[in-house]
């Protein structure tokens, strides 16, 4: 039988999990029998026995004459190995090491912890179990002190497996912001910015700032206006690992920093003869007026009575809103007003004659304030009766005041002169009658209306002694009359010749007299 020739060497490796630690006893070779049918010698070389399970490198070596007495479709090399094989000498489980981040302090995140796994018997039974993490799973919005960590075992190769387990840990996690509560607007018209109280708090990691668990937002409304949705500033409140929650702004605020508006008439330049009164009206576009008849009102004049003024001003009124903002109306000046009564000055006192028609007296009127409606003014008197009278006579000025003066005047007999035998320049151009010293003197003369008509006193004339004037030389002119002087001293009334009489007697011889003279109701 033809037996094939080897080839000098053959390297194997024999790998295995069990120990293979057992002595290598031998070589066998076969060929497509199972009986050992080589010729010639085989020789090998003998690993070292290891402690744990490992690939082992055998070279086989053949002489020049080793063949195989049997049909070689197949060679096969086995080898023996003295003894059974044992189990590995592991008993310590892997070791782990995992870095774990502070677990005192607050996390705004999920934590990793990271880890690392050998074992340096058997080795691990999963060679990704070399590095892990393990990680904490806290639902978004929410915020706990005792957040877990997954737990991972780790194996190693040994049987039965020694495992050692990392985790879990607990750490504090926080992903839910502060809770800020505010009030609100109130519905109520307010003079200055309102201050909105809110408060805040975190039940996580707590507020990053302390003085933020109570503070306020306020509006900012400009000053002199008027805003009923004013909002507040806004403010943002942080917990310790930087979740925010912002509060505000609040709406719906009513604040009005604005007096009501308020407008008036003016002065209208005309003279008025009693108080002036301007309509006014006001309003206010915010909280309105807290006097609702503030609406509508007026400013009047106050001037004192008599009194006459070019210039007055009215009087003033305060117009409030609801919430104290004020605006002042008035005073208005450049009112004319006039209370006085113009003056009335009455001309010279006249002198009439006694039934005398269109008899008048006049005056001026002055006006310091609207002016005078008319100057001079005049009025008819009445001369019915004889002496010294007075007439009323009315000014006014343009707005209606009047002012009415007494005015004097005269009411006199007509008296044309003495009548005869005493000479009179009236009506015989002669100025001197001269009579016998020591007669009776006729002294007679009329009184008579403005129409000439003679009419008797309503008393008793007086007769006057006249002046004696001296000594005269003059020759006499007149008659002589012996009628009986009069016994009394007033003159007679002598109905028939409607004409009063008085007989002169005992004349001082030789005397002058004046003849002129007025007769005098006695
Ligand atoms: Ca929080
Ligand atoms: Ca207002
Ligand atoms: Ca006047």
């Amino acid at each position: 039988m033809s037996l094939a020739r080897l080839q000098p060497s053959y390297s194997f490796t024999v790998s295995g999990s069990g120990n293979l630690g057992a002595t290598f006893s031998g070589v066998t070779i076969f060929g497509a029998g199972t009986t050992n049918g080589k010729t010639g010698q085989v020789t090998w070389t003998t690993p070292a026995a290891q402690a744990t399970a490992q690939n082992y490198s055998i070279v086989v070596t053949f002489d020049a004459n080793t063949t195989i007495n049997e049909s070689p479709a197949t060679v096969t090399i086995k080898f023996s190995v003295a003894g059974a094989p044992q189990p590995p000498s592991d008993s310590t489980a892997p070791q782990i090491n995992c870095t774990v981040p502070d677990q005192t302090i607050w996390y705004g995140a999920d934590v990793t912890v990271n880890c690392t796994a050998s074992d340096s018997g058997s080795g691990l039974a999963n060679a990704g179990d070399a590095n892990f993490s393990l990680a904490t799973s806290v639902a978004a919005g929410t915020e706990t002190a005792s957040a877990v960590t997954n737990s991972k075992t780790v194996c190693d190769k040994a049987s039965p497996a020694n495992c050692a387990t990392a985790g879990p840990y607990t750490f504090k996690v926080d992903k839910k912001a502060p809770v800020v509560s505010c009030g609100s607007a109130d519905g109520v018209w307010h003079g200055s910015d309102v201050s909105i109280a809110c408060r805040a708090s975190d039940g996580g990691s707590g507020l990053v700032n302390d003085g933020d668990a109570s503070f306020n937002l306020s509006t900012s409304v400009t000053a002199n206006t008027e805003d009923a949705n004013a909002s507040t500033n806004s403010y943002n409140v942080a917990d310790g690992v930087g979740n925010s929650a912002t509060a505000g702004p609040i709406s719906g605020n009513k604040v009005d920093k604005k007096a009501p508006t308020v407008s008036c008439g003016s002065a209208d330049g005309n003279w008025h003869g009693s108080d002036v009164s301007i309509a006014c009206t006001a309003s206010d576009a915010g909280s309105g007026l807290v006097n609702p008849a503030d609406a509508r009102f007026s400013l009047s004049t106050s001037v004192p009575a008599d009194t006459e003024d070019a210039n007055a001003s009215t009087g003033t009124h305060a117009v409030g809103d609801a919430v104290g903002n004020s605006a002042t109306a008035g005073p208005i000046s450049g009112n004319k007003v006039d209370k006085k009564g113009p003056i009335v000055t009455c001309a010279a006192a006249p002198t009439f004659l006694l039934n005398q028609s269109d008899a008048t007296v006049s005056a001026t009127v002055t006006d310091g304030g609207s002016g005078a409606v008319a100057s001079p003014v005049s009025a008819s008197v009445p001369t019915s009766a004889v002496g010294s009278q007075t007439a009323s006579v009315t000014g006014y000025d343009k707005v209606g005041n009047r002012t009415t003066q007494s005015c004097s005047y005269r009411v006199n007999y007509r008296f044309d002169g003495f009548l005869q035998p005493i000479n009179d320049t009236a009506h015989t151009g002669l100025t001197m009658s001269v009579f016998k010293a020591g007669s009776t003197i006729p002294v007679k003369f009329q009184l008579k209306d403005a129409n000439g008509v003679p009419v008797q006193a309503s008393s008793a004339i007086t007769w006057m002694a006249p002046v004696n004037m001296g000594a005269t030389t003059a020759a006499i002119d007149e008659s002589s009359y012996s009628d009986p002087a009069s016994s009394v001293s007033y003159y007679r009334w002598d109905s028939t010749s409607q004409q009063y009489i008085l007989q002169l007697g005992h004349v001082e011889e030789p005397s002058q007299y004046p003849l002129a003279h007025r007769p005098q109701a006695r």
